[in-house]
């Protein structure tokens, strides 16, 4: 089993970046885990504490569940993976079946941050886009998905999202094997990706 890492700051573009290598290849084959499915169980709080959590720091995510998923999957074994709520912001009581295929992208903002899960990874990809191009796909997805307005949206990014991807996120491209331009349209980084994944699939 091959597994990719895929990180990158909000609205680098990883989840384009996952859907390209997914089109190249039979659904039998592939799956993605999301690093949003292992937020911490957050049952515990109330909704106003919850809302209070600083999403986009290392501790928030259950790196200790991850690594077990991955550990059962690598070992030939199916995991039950945890179903996120954005409106809870906290695990439904649904989980989602993964099987072990050829190929596993695990994806998300913080997952080369953690030393035993960067070293399960066969291949890392950092995806890359400048921090105003960034803001301006979160601003949409957020006001447009995700039923937040213009203010609230400014105010996490300066006080919350700009300082943990500064700390946290953009050091970590330092681990990446490729970085991958999204500024702009581009084919050709996934196309080398897909080579690469077929060439270890042989
Ligand atoms: P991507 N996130 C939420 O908005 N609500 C939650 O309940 C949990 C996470 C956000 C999180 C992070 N930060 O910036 C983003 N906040 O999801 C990561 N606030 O997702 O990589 O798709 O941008
Ligand atoms: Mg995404």
């Amino acid at each position: 089993m091959l597994i990719i890492g895929i990180a990158g700051g909000t609205g680098s573009g990883k989840t384009t970046v996952v859907r390209q290598i997914m089109d190249e290849m039979k659904n039998e084959e592939v799956d993605v885990i999301s690093q949003d499915s292992y937020y911490q169980d957050t049952s515990h709080l109330s909704m106003g504490e919850r809302k209070k959590i600083n999403f986009d720091h290392p501790k928030s995510i259950d790196f200790d569940l991850l690594v077990a998923h991955l550990k059962e999957l690598k070992a030939g074994n199916s995991i039950e993976e945890p179903v996120y709520s954005f409106q809870e912001h906290n695990r439904t009581k649904e989980t989602r079946t993964i099987h072990p295929r050829k190929v596993i992208i695990v994806e998300g903002i913080l997952i080369l941050t953690h030393t035993d899960i960067r070293e399960m990874f066969d291949i890392k990809i950092f995806v890359h886009a400048d921090s105003d191009e960034r803001m301006i796909r979160r601003l949409k997805r957020d006001i447009n998905e995700r039923g937040r307005d213009l203010n609230e949206v400014l105010w996490r990014y300066q006080t919350t999202l700009k300082p943990m991807h500064q700390q946290f996120i953009e050091p970590t491209k330092e681990f990446a094997d490729i970085i991958i331009p999204t500024n702009r349209h581009n084919t050709v980084a996934v196309d080398i990706v897909q080579t690469i994944i077929k060439d270890r699939l042989a």
